[in-house]
């Protein structure tokens, strides 16, 4: 571990655990080379998928920012009593910081804000907008990947306690058994008198989740489409982007969006100089976002070895944010 100091009114400290980097070559080849054809939908932040992906939440259709807000904000004077005062705050990635800033001002005199994430850049971005909002909390962001248990760094005002923070549902875009693997890595990180506070997207009418995968607007789609940009850019592969677009539909047994990009036509894509055929209207599968019941969260969170402590809910029952603890 290696902290700098960073300038600023506030302390920022910023600890490098040098995450490796990832073989999005490999990755693009191995997914390419399956039967059906996928893609990690890891890569689709980039910084034009990190624009897009914020121009997503602000979609109408695209209800799961709006309304996680809303609960934050409703469910904030509970969240303080059920997490104890001068909490370390530790949030899974950097977000865009309109739910930590919500947070961190509701909790009781938090000591610490550790947002934890890949990229360095997006890192301090996030902790530079708090900083200055929040003088009291020391700003100790850590550079490292978020699915393996993080040593973390100890705020010089002491604490009781951490509280992970993981909204967004983003937890949905892990299949069950990575999603377990995470959770796992959570529990060792939060330590014993840790909690976790995770916001999930609730089952529901697929009427009203598929608008929110397919987006009038069609920012969605440019999203999804971003990815290939993005490949063809960074790893040199030759997808024609506009022979491809997305599709976005709800598996009501699989309780998941499954989102594809449908080949247009017949046609083959080069990488790394091997060649990979697409039948016309062969789909290749790029991300899933689950949603869950109570019952389905509790198995996936009981086999990581946490339990559920709190539970709130919107008033429609769309979006749920949960405290859990090791069980
Ligand atoms: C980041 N994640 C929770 C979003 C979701 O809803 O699965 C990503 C996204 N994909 C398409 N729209 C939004």
């Amino acid at each position: 571990m290696t902290p700098d100091a960073c300038g600023g009114h506030t302390t920022v400290i910023l600890t490098d655990l040098q995450p490796t980097a990832d073989d999005i070559a490999g990755d693009v080849l191995a997914g390419l080379s399956m039967t059906p054809k996928r893609l990690p939908s890891k890569y689709f932040y980039d910084a034009r998928g990190s624009q897009l992906f914020e121009q997503i939440t602000r979609q109408p259709e695209y209800y799961l920012t709006r309304v996680e807000l809303a609960l934050l904000d409703a469910s904030m004077p509970a969240i303080a009593t059920a997490v104890a005062a001068h909490a370390h705050v530790v949030e899974y990635g950097s977000g865009s910081g309109r739910k930590t800033h919500r947070l961190l001002e509701g909790l009781d005199d938090p000591v610490a804000y550790t947002p934890i994430e890949i990229s360095k850049t997006a890192l301090l971005a996030s902790v530079g907008r708090l900083a200055d909002a929040f003088p009291g909390v020391e700003m100790l962001p850590v550079c490292a990947d978020f699915t393996h248990p993080v040593p973390l760094p100890q705020p010089s005002r002491g604490t009781g306690h951490t509280l992970v923070f993981f909204p967004g549902s983003t937890l949905g875009n892990f299949l069950a058994e990575d999603a377990k693997r995470l959770l796992r890595s959570m529990r060792v990180t939060m330590g014993p008198r840790g909690r976790a506070l995770v916001g999930i997207d609730l089952d529901k009418d697929p009427v009203l989740i598929e608008a929110a995968y397919n987006d009038a607007a069609g920012v969605t789609a440019e999203f999804t489409l971003n990815l290939l940009v993005r490949l063809n850019r960074d790893i040199g592969s030759d997808f024609d982007v506009s022979a491809f677009v997305h599709r976005a539909t709800y598996s009501r047994e699989r309780m998941r969006i499954e989102t594809h990009l449908v080949s247009q036509r017949a046609q083959d894509v080069h990488l790394a100089g091997r060649s990979f055929h697409f039948d016309a209207g062969e789909a290749m599968q790029v991300e899933y976002s689950h949603k869950y019941t109570d019952h389905s969260f509790a198995t996936l969170i009981a086999d990581a070895g946490l339990r559920v402590v709190e539970r709130w809910n919107d008033p429609q029952d769309w979006f749920g944010l949960r405290l859990l603890a090791p069980a």
